[in-house]
């Protein structure tokens, strides 16, 4: 088939309008934020020719694992309020190298750049999640306004957290029946704080990194960016209910949550399942 040029390839149209709306919703101010979407080789062939190689930049933990898998990443230090009508300075197409610890820049990132600061986060992530789900393609960070507020005020326990957001909409649990996982505070753009979210991503599909973000793993940008519009909706709830007094006079109760999974088939993580009422404190 005839190449097209990359830049008019229907994933970097979705990169721009997803980095657009993260904006927009005012989750990644300045350069926060980063989003990595895993492509597939016919994909890639399609639009341009990938025995050209702009670039080759070093990586600093080992991604044998995805050794020539490719990835559209936001670059380091860039703004996603820019990035639609900048992609192919802002974004880049790399693979991963054979030794696994370089990527051959394919396309974009045309001023210099380099992927996310927080690559080691993304692509670990992406390994942990393939060897659960074989169309694992997106890994998404950024900053919700309600849910990093709610890490200053609510206890990091993952099931108090999880119960708390499951309760705040009766959507939530059906998005993410998994709940949440929580990391304590580390230093982010580490291997370290890759390494601790790749962790948590074996069970969870969302990860708090408490008074941050959170980094969110899904099949497709649309199931991703969903993910974090959910729990940041239940968030929001909670942070509208405190403006409210904080006082709970009726509640999603345990019935109500064990009805929800009977009725869309779910299979929530059973912990959560049973525990303090909001209305009783009991
Ligand atoms: O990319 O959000 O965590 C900037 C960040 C780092
Ligand atoms: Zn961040």
């Amino acid at each position: 088939m005839a190449q097209e040029k990359f830049i008019n390839s229907p994933y970097v149209t979705e990169m721009r309008k997803i980095t657009r709306g993260l904006y927009q919703h005012g989750w990644d101010e300045r350069n926060g934020g980063n989003v990595s979407y895993r492509l597939k080789p016919d994909e890639v062939n399609q639009y341009t020719d990938t025995t050209a190689i702009l670039r080759n930049v070093p990586i600093d933990f080992d991604a044998t694992e995805l050794a020539g898998q490719y990835f559209l990443v936001t670059g380091t230090g860039r703004y996603f309020k820019n990035v639609y009508d900048n992609p192919e300075g802002d974004v880049g197409l790399v693979q991963i190298a054979k030794d696994g610890h370089s990527v051959d820049i394919h396309w974009g990132y045309n001023d210099g750049a380099q992927p996310t600061s927080e690559f080691p986060a993304h692509l670990m992530t992406h390994i942990k999640r393939l060897r659960v789900d074989s169309d694992q393609r997106v890994v998404m960070h950024c900053h919700p306004t309600n849910l990093v507020a709610m890490s200053f005020t609510v206890p990091l326990n993952e099931k108090v957290f999880s119960r708390l957001l499951w309760k705040m909409q009766a959507e939530s649990i059906v998005v993410f029946p998994e709940g949440l996982g929580i990391l304590p505070y580390m230093t982010p753009g580490t291997t370290t704080i890759g390494e601790a979210t790749a962790n948590k991503m074996k069970t969870f599909r969302l990860v708090l990194w408490p008074q941050h973000g959170v980094f969110a793993a899904g099949d497709s940008m649309d199931e991703t960016f969903g993910l974090i519009e959910t729990v940041e909706k239940a968030a929001l709830i909670y942070t509208t209910i405190q403006a409210q007094g904080g006082h709970f006079l009726h509640e999603i109760t345990d019935t109500d949550l064990a009805n929800l999974a009977t009725r869309f088939n779910l299979a929530p993580n059973p912990d959560y399942m049973m525990g303090q009422s909001l209305v009783t404190g009991q």
